[in-house]
């Protein structure tokens, strides 16, 4: 076997289908609010014959041999992450967001506990205990709304409803609340009523890690997250906690709900905290939260209204109905990706359409922050993007605005080369 083989000769079915991928990316402006482009250096590390080793277990307690180059790795990773994080300890194994929030209510809760969690169509996730995920199902769940007049989180109320349900665990975080969560009050909150509190910071990690969004560590017993989406490191999930909670979790990890850790993409998260911690990271997390704003002042000014008036973070989820009461989510989003704008269809507060259908759509900044831009551009991303909800149906205005797509995206490119 050459280590040189080609991946196009050996396959060239897959080779062609990750090019035109790849293609697809550089020709498109990727506005899924939870997605990026990581740093070369990420994708390198993800790419390594880390992907052939086996290392159940810890650094230093490995259930196999020959572990000594991963040990470096994966410490490497848990130092940076409890460095960027300010956390006592942090686990890098989790597969994902989910698999880390898992690895908390394996720690801590049995089946039956009860969990008080933010309702998916109001920005919750769904390993926050949606009935159709493993969180439903294990656990008995009550969930909090945001206000329908405001979009906000009404704190009180969720005080409220604490006292009366007497969770086990509150989870605090989100994946579509596009305000800062206020951790310091759910953690008060959990205090009072003696629960567990798990914040979730899948989609704001890097706006955690240059303080431009609150930190939980010290309001919450476990901090969980992605780390792929804004802190833009290896494809995968991360929990941090107090050294009190180390063995328990780490147990609930592995060997609670995991086998071996994907160390090719451990490998990946110790690249991307490395260059998180570098000065430019912050300048980077600043336009991708003044992007936002901006996008959302264009769109309001249009009559297109960001649910709770705005962002405060990396994304504006809008809300359809009052601009374009025919037009569903889901009908935007293919609109706008035909014009070259990738968007998804998302559920909004007192939603009456099915989430495959939906009245709005979450519309991020991470990706084009990362291609280098900033709030004028996002102003005229906005303005492309009414040009196509006033018109979805009308194929020059969608070629237009096609157009207009490329030719931003040739100005700031992904990868140079
Ligand atoms: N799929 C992610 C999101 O888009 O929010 C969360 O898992």
């Amino acid at each position: 076997m050459s280590f040189d083989e080609s991946f196009s000769e050996a396959d060239p079915a897959v080779a062609e289908a990750v090019a035109a991928e790849r293609d697809r990316q550089e020709s498109t402006l990727m506005m899924i609010a939870s997605e990026n482009h990581a740093p070369p250096a990420v994708l390198a590390a993800q790419g390594t014959a880390l992907t052939n080793k086996y290392a159940e277990g810890y650094p230093g307690e490995r259930y196999y041999a020959g572990c000594q180059h991963v040990d470096e790795i994966e410490q490497l990773a848990i130092d940076r992450a409890k460095e960027l994080f300010g956390a006592d300890h942090a686990n890098v194994q989790p597969h994902s967001g989910t698999q880390a929030n898992m690895g908390v209510y394996f720690a801590v809760l049995e089946p039956g506990d009860r969990i008080l969690s933010l309702s998916l169509s109001h920005g919750g996730h769904l390993s926050h205990g949606h009935s159709a995920n493993f969180s439903g199902n294990l656990y008995d769940v009550e969930q909090y709304e945001v206000e329908a007049d405001t979009g906000y989180i009404d704190y009180d109320s969720l005080a409220a409803h604490a006292r009366e349900f007497d969770p086990d665990m509150i989870v605090s975080g989100s994946s579509a609340y596009p305000r800062e969560f206020e951790f310091d009050r759910v953690g008060a909150v959990a205090d009072e009523v003696g629960a567990y509190h798990l914040a979730d910071i899948a989609h704001i990690t890097g706006l955690v890690a240059t303080g431009l969004h609150a930190n939980p560590v010290e309001h919450a017993d476990f901090v969980t997250g992605s780390t792929h989406k804004t802190v833009r490191s290896g494809r995968g999930g991360l929990i941090l906690c107090d050294e009190a909670y180390t063995d328990d979790v780490d147990a609930a990890v592995f060997p609670g709900s995991q086998g071996g850790p994907l160390l090719h993409n451990v490998a990946g998260k110790a690249v991307g905290f490395k260059k998180a911690l570098e000065p430019e990271f912050e300048e980077y997390t600043r336009r991708i939260v003044d992007g936002a704003t901006a996008l959302a002042e264009t769109l309001s000014g249009h009559g297109v209204a960001p649910v709770s008036g705005g962002t405060d973070k990396h994304f504006v989820l809008v809300d359809l109905r009052e601009s374009h009461p025919d037009l569903t989510g889901a009908e935007a989003e293919d609109a706008l990706e035909e014009a070259g704008i990738v968007v998804n269809k998302n559920t909004v507060p007192g939603e009456t359409r099915s989430p495959f259908v939906t009245s709005g759509i979450r519309i991020g900044t991470p990706a084009l922050a990362t291609r280098g831009m900033d709030t004028e551009e996002l102003e005229t991303v906005g303005e492309l993007i009414v040009r196509v909800l006033d018109a979805p149906d009308d194929e020059r205005t969608v070629e237009s605005v096609r157009g207009a797509v490329r030719d931003l995206c040739e100005e700031y490119p992904v990868y140079d080369s």
